[in-house]
């Protein structure tokens, strides 16, 4: 059913998430979320959270590239480019200011209904998350995110809501954005924006966070099957950050840590996939004395609620040595990661690795058995706007061609079964991990400095001709 290497049909799109474009951080009922109690970091500079919204601070995600209003102007630059598919988050804040509020906001609702109606008048499939680093902050604060269990009933009430509301516009959802990025458990970016948890006792991470990811993976579980029952024809799926792990050495010492530092990333794809624990994480809890609270109720809800694909994130593979630390004694996988010597990077580190991309497609084929959606894919790079409002970014055409002419192998090649690919930051948006405007993904460039100046006008820039071609080809041309 291949057609020039791409399937017939295949989900060619862009995507973004919220609280990186909407703004409009007060509007329309919205609560605040841990987005918008994020300062602006830099290139090596991490973003603080702050105990509310502080007077003097740069928040970037408030106003972001104001797409809360501009969003029919920028749909219809999608459509321009030939989109069949769209990618973004429902702001879990729009409809549930605090999260355990009982009533869902109108206001809210009615936004995503307006926003999705635009989409499918181009014949533009949106594709959902519902949580991608948008907690309610006052979720965060007052249950402690994630690390508790009550917070699952708060999640499941915004999921039952949305999927209930937009049952005949959307098809396509996905649970938790990048679930297994948590692992960094020492990493309070990575652990507020996916558990809401702010990190207090170095001592308890580790704990907290197979803790947390527990009752977001039961979370997960849940939604897939009350979705179900809304309707059946929905695709639940899993979002997760694949990252292949490589051992620095042919040294058997490298690739066994490469392995097991694989194991404690992968496992959270395996509960959503299998719907049970690994061996090797099931053992390595207990050797911890962990004890998390998992119920043999929960195990069931695990079993009856698995995903029907896999949807993922792919930036950068990562190289481990043992010099480091060795196979036993990881926690983090981080924490092992040395510089690939091989590999090229980007002007934020990011190793620049094509072929990572078609091994994922490989092994996630291999280990699920389950269609594959590739959700964001992109280099972050400063792009220069040209005195006549132009952009060249051969650099950024190169890195796209490339991930795709993998893609194209993986799928003709290897026979993997590939739903759709939404690039990243389609136009350009708030970094997640620095808050930065400059470290751009888009097709589109939009005029907004570091410093929140700018005046937030579109121009398309040379890859946004480059896309429009490849989707009109469906990929004969990359
Ligand atoms: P940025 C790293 C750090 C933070 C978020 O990242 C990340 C990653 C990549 O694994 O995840 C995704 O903006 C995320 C997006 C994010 C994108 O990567 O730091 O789902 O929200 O914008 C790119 O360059």
């Amino acid at each position: 059913m291949t057609e020039n290497g791409f399937p017939k049909g295949f989900l060619w799109g862009g995507a973004v998430a919220a609280h990186q474009l909407e703004g409009a951080w007060q509007e329309g009922g919205k609560g605040v979320s841990i987005a918008d109690v994020m300062t602006a970091g830099s290139n090596g500079v991490e973003r603080k959270i702050t105990d509310g919204v502080v007077a003097g601070e740069n928040y970037p995600n408030h106003e972001a590239i104001d797409f809360y209003h501009r969003y029919k102007d920028d749909i219809k630059l999608f459509a321009e480019m030939g989109f069949k598919s769209f990618r973004t988050s429902i702001a879990w804040t729009r409809i549930f200011p605090n999260g355990d509020d009982q009533k869902a906001n109108e206001a809210g609702l009615s936004f995503y209904d307006d926003l999705f109606d635009e989409c499918l008048k181009y014949g533009i499939e949106p594709v959902v998350t519902l949580s991608h680093f948008e907690m309610p902050f006052h979720l965060v604060k007052e249950y402690n995110g994630f690390a508790n269990r009550k917070t699952i009933d708060f999640y499941l009430r915004f999921a039952k809501t949305v999927f209930k509301r937009y049952k005949n516009k959307v098809r396509y959802w996905m649970t938790f954005n990048e679930i297994d990025n948590q692992s960094d458990f020492n990493n309070q970016f990575l652990m507020a924006t996916n558990s809401g948890i702010l990190l207090t006792d170095p001592e308890s991470n580790e704990r907290n966070m197979y803790q947390a990811a527990h009752y977001e993976l039961v979370a997960s579980a849940l939604a897939v099957k009350e979705g179900k029952k809304i309707n059946p024809d929905f695709k639940i799926g899993a979002m997760i950050n694949y990252t292949p792990i490589y051992p620095a050495s042919s040294d058997p010492a490298d690739i066994l840590l490469a392995q097991k530092a694989a194991q404690k990333r992968n496992w959270f794809s395996d509960v959503q996939a299998w719907g049970e624990y690994p061996k090797a994480i099931e053992s390595y809890i207990e050797r911890k004395g962990f004890r998390p609270d998992i119920t043999a109720e929960d195990r069931v809800v695990l079993k009856e609620g698995t995903v029907d694909y896999i949807g993922f994130s792919y930036y950068q593979s990562a190289t481990v040595s043992a010099k480091k630390n060795d196979a036993d004694n990881i926690s983090d996988p981080a924490e092992v990661i040395v510089k690939n010597p091989d590999l090229k990077e980007s002007q934020w580190g990011w190793p620049i690795d094509p072929s990572g991309l078609r091994l994922g497609l490989n092994t996630l084929t291999d280990r699920y058995h389950l269609p594959l959606f590739i959700v964001e894919n992109g280099l972050g790079a400063k792009d220069d706007l040209t005195d006549d409002k132009k952009i060249h970014d051969q650099y950024r055409i190169d890195y796209l061609k490339a991930h795709l002419q993998a893609v194209k192998k993986a799928i003709e090649l290897d026979g993997v079964d590939l739903i759709g690919y939404t690039s990243w930051g389609c136009i350009d948006l708030v970094s997640a991990g620095t808050g930065q405007m400059s470290k751009r993904y888009g097709f589109i460039y939009v005029d907004k400095n570091d410093d929140g100046s700018g005046s937030l006008n579109r121009y398309k820039k040379d890859s946004f001709y480059w896309y429009q071609k490849v989707i009109q080809t469906n990929g004969a041309e990359l």
